[in-house]
């Protein structure tokens, strides 16, 4: 069991609150993996102050040495891969092998925004007037905020922090409570790569005392959160309110749409992948399957066959396909929506019992759900659940599957099968998600290409790809006049 500290101006500091908060491991509750400490505002306060005396220091660093850094926190990042992927699957749950690929995924956004370094560019813009020379430039905002969820305690804490230091800024990371010895893990490698004290800070701790003092900081310019939308909004009135910019990725409730010609097999496959895969707690999870019932009956019995297959149990065990939810409210939270299904009338056609035998009772596991003949506008239709809850809704035919796709309040991802390219192309058209799969499952996304949802998901600009950038950074015009008279600007 390790006990956490805090990370402020480059030194590891124990909070003045003596109370300390218990990581337990999902999969067995008697594992306690770490002790966080519960900070005050006054220690968030902190390391806002730190963040922003480094800042000159960093502003002035020229990217490509910043960008050089970050292939450091690459090569350690890959030194440590083993002991960061059994760190995240013992607090967080997630089976070893998606852990492993969860780490893979933050190596490769470091590689990336390490390679942007060299290229943060502004262009050049011919003025209206002669003699006169225009151009933009791209500078670094100041102190940021980095408020990131337990669900990938590892991937999103790194596709913020990488663009934030290419780009100049200096970071104040306050992680999910769930999920806290991985952030640590990586304030240590950022820390031995040679980032400079106060560049990157760590505070743990709740939202009321820690988020908030984040957001509401006059030294910090601009938040980045990742949670839930009830938090994030929150975060966003509160940014507006200081006029500092803020991007939330939040919430979703993402459709499988599966149309007579799709290849069923694949379709089957992937909706398991997306629906269970790291157990259904991802906010681009597969949770509505939208199928045209000419053949729904076949689909949902191959699901059904398929979904039986799953192993559900401890993530550190090689056999293992399906995790522990992550803590015993998201345990109820899951169970309380199966049995909202049922109230509702949906048809059950397996799943969504805890699990307990073989000593699984340590733990908060639960048994892959299908849901079947689920109306769109029940509540295991429309709200977010975050577990492996899948409800499968039928529909006449092609139109009919688009609207009840677009009839949430989310727009994050969204996934059509089909083998007609007329179809293909109206669904990319017409589905309200900021990233659409076609034929492969909602899930995942990678280093170079940005991430990011439409509606109630999503607010500021995207993540990751050069995008990022754009977030992390102000944008300077800048007018030079060589004419050596008296420009009369808009007067005619
Ligand atoms: C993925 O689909 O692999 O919180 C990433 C989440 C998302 C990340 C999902 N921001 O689940």
């Amino acid at each position: 069991m390790r006990t956490l500290k805090n990370f402020i101006g480059g030194a590891w500091r124990e909070s003045a609150n003596p109370t300390r908060v218990s990581d337990l491991n999902p999969a067995d509750v008697s594992d306690v993996v770490a002790e966080a400490p519960a900070s005050t505002a006054a220690e968030a306060a902190e390391a806002c102050d730190a963040a922003a005396r480094a800042f000159e220091g960093w502003r002035n660093t020229p990217a490509p040495v910043r960008g050089q850094i970050l292939f450091r926190v690459q090569r350690r990042m890959e030194e440590r891969r083993q002991e960061l992927a059994e760190a995240l699957t013992r607090e967080e749950g997630k089976t070893i092998a998606e852990s492993r690929g969860e780490i893979q995924r933050a190596i490769n956004v470091v590689e990336f925004f390490a390679g942007e370094a060299r290229r943060i560019t502004g262009e050049t813009i011919p003025s209206e007037l002669p003699n006169n020379f225009c151009y933009t430039v791209k500078q670094p905002m100041g102190p940021v905020g980095i408020i990131t969820p337990w669900n990938f305690p590892v991937a999103i804490p790194i596709w913020k922090m990488a663009p934030a230091l290419v780009s100049g800024n200096t970071v104040v990371f306050k992680p999910a409570t769930l999920t806290p010895l991985t952030a640590t893990l990586l304030v240590e490698i950022f820390d031995e790569s040679g980032v400079p004290p106060g560049v990157v800070n760590l505070v743990y701790g709740g939202g009321r005392e820690v988020g908030d003092t984040i957001v509401r900081h006059p030294a910090i310019q601009g938040v980045s959160f990742t949670g839930s939308n009830d938090v994030g909004t929150g975060l966003y009135s509160a940014a507006a309110a200081r006029g500092i910019k803020c991007q939330c990725e939040m919430g979703g409730k993402n459709p499988i749409v599966i149309l007579a010609d799709a290849d069923l097999d694949l379709a089957v496959e992937s909706t398991v992948q997306g629906a269970f895969g790291s157990t259904g707690q991802r906010c681009t999870a597969t949770s509505r399957a939208v199928v045209v019932e000419s053949i729904a009956n076949e689909f949902v019995e191959r699901l059904e066959a398929r979904t039986a297959s799953l192993v559900v149990g401890n993530g550190l065990n090689p056999g293992t396909h399906v995790g522990p939810s992550v803590d015993e409210r998201q345990l109820e939270t899951v169970l309380g929506y199966v049995e909202a299904g049922k109230h509702e009338g949906a048809c059950l056609v397996r799943g969504g019992d805890r699990v307990r035998d073989e000593g699984r009772d340590r733990g908060y596991f639960v048994s892959p759900a299908i849901f079947d003949r689920v109306d769109e506008h029940m509540r295991i239709a429309q709200e977010e659940i975050f577990g492996p809850v899948l409800s499968v809704i039928r529909v006449p035919d092609n139109a009919r599957a688009l609207s009840v796709a677009n009839g949430v309040r989310f727009g994050l991802s969204a996934s059509v099968y089909t083998t007609d390219v007329a179809s293909m192309f109206r669904f990319v058209d017409r589905l309200d998600a900021g990233i659409i799969h076609v034929n492969s499952p909602t899930v995942g996304g990678e280093a170079h290409i940005p991430f990011g949802g439409m509606k109630a998901t999503g607010v500021g600009l995207r993540e990751m790809g050069r995008v990022a950038i754009d977030f992390y950074t102000e944008l300077k015009v800048v007018y030079v006049d060589y004419t050596g008279g008296v420009r009369k600007t808009n007067l005619y």
